[in-house]
């Protein structure tokens, strides 16, 4: 009598499957969103702040902002997106920070990052991702022959 309303072993097997996807689609939304929020070891939320600099080419090269502002301790995903038709690269010179590894999307693979820098060809955008140590003015520049005389120098302003 009971038995032809026991699920069959079909049934079981749908319902272990969409369970299967649900956890799946559950895991994936978690860990997916622009800002990475953490908890570090002092129990602080840390996030990671975008800046983004764009390449400006009409009649000019010159990055746009020509200056950021960012803070002591707080994690930043620094990208440049190449908008224009030339290749361009960008580098936060002699900046104190940590620098992700493998943080680098679309920068040159296969080389320990030691300076927060990256590179980009036409149209196409790289992202660095660092934390700052040390409060300071930090000159941000491309270093393509001739480009910061050009116009492509600005400043990262690190904040305490
Ligand atoms: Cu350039």
């Amino acid at each position: 009598m009971f038995q032809r309303f026991a699920p069959s072993g079909h049934t079981r097997l749908i319902f272990a499957t969409t369970l299967g996807l649900l956890l799946l689609l559950i895991a994936t939304a978690c860990s997916s969103g622009a800002a990475e929020k953490k908890t570090d070891s002092n129990g602080h939320n840390t996030e990671v702040v975008e800046v983004t600099f764009s390449v400006v080419e009409e009649g000019k090269l010159e990055f746009a902002p020509l200056n950021a502002r960012v803070v002591v301790g707080k994690k930043v995903m620094l990208t440049l997106h190449n908008t224009g038709r030339l290749e361009h690269d960008l580098l936060v010179a002699d900046i104190p920070a940590e620098i992700e590894a493998d943080a680098g999307h679309g920068g040159d693979a296969g080389h320990a990052a030691a300076e927060v820098a990256v590179h980009t060809l036409p149209g196409t955008k790289a992202s660095v991702v660092f934390t700052p140590t040390h409060p300071g003015t930090y000159e941000v520049l491309c270093t393509l022959p001739g480009h910061k005389d050009a116009g492509m120098v600005g400043h990262l302003v690190v904040v305490a």
